[in-house]
């Protein structure tokens, strides 16, 4: 029985994906790596480091640690500068609704992201103090595939695992959350992978969430 759901943020909550993609689109054509939409899809779910590791697969030098992570601090900083614009109104739509029904019902609801944003990026979007819990890039040290971010989500509501379903937009999210052993729901490009239990769309039948 679900008692618990534990929200991604990134492509679930808020459509951060984008700011994502152009503050890494900024980065790379600055240092001169080819970058698109694809290698972008790559980096959903995965932390800021992984990321860079991804997107310097196709550059033409080798990059030394001190220089990795001066690019992955100023695309944080492009990314942060960018979060500026945000608010409420960038909450993607259905999901305030579904936070209300879950909460009448007594469901637990947490966040489960890879970012280090997290709570700057709820705070933004007017939902730091929605939540149960909030499990984030801050409190792990390994990233979605790895289940840790899920685990300690679960930890913090009390709950154990198999009592959570996990709404995610990444298949590195979905795995990471089959090896939690909880339940997955997919939705945006992570839809109908072989991980995803459910559809997100079939969440509130499948919890009997009423209107
Ligand atoms: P930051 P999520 C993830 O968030 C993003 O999908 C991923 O693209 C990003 O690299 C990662 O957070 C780390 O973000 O640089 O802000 O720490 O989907 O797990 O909510
Ligand atoms: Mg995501």
């Amino acid at each position: 029985m679900i008692e618990a759901v534990l929200f991604d943020l990134d492509g679930v909550i808020v459509s951060t994906d984008d700011l994502h993609y152009k503050a890494w689109l900024s980065i790379a054509q600055k240092e001169g790596i080819y970058f698109d939409e694809t290698i972008n899809n790559k980096l959903r779910g995965v932390s800021r480091m992984e990321s860079l590791s991804i997107i310097l697969e196709n550059a033409h030098k080798t990059y030394t640690q001190e220089e990795k992570e001066l690019l992955a601090k100023e695309k944080n900083n492009l990314y942060v500068s960018s979060l500026q614009s945000l608010s409420e109104q960038d909450i993607l739509p259905g999901v305030k609704d579904l936070l209300r029904k879950l909460k009448q019902q007594d469901y637990l609801i947490a966040i489960a992201s890879s970012s280090k944003n997290a709570k700057r990026i709820l705070d933004k979007i007017g939902l730091l103090h929605t939540f149960d819990a909030i499990s984030d890039g801050t409190n792990i040290t390994k990233s979605k595939p790895d289940p840790e971010v899920f685990i300690k989500a679960a930890q913090m509501l009390q709950i154990t695992p198999e009592k959570c379903a996990v709404v995610e937009d990444a298949i590195s999210g979905l795995i990471a959350a089959k090896r939690a052993n909880m339940i997955t729901f997919a939705t945006g490009d992570a839809r109908g992978s072989k991980y995803a239990d459910y559809d997100f769309t079939e969440l509130p039948t499948v919890l009997k969430l009423s209107n």
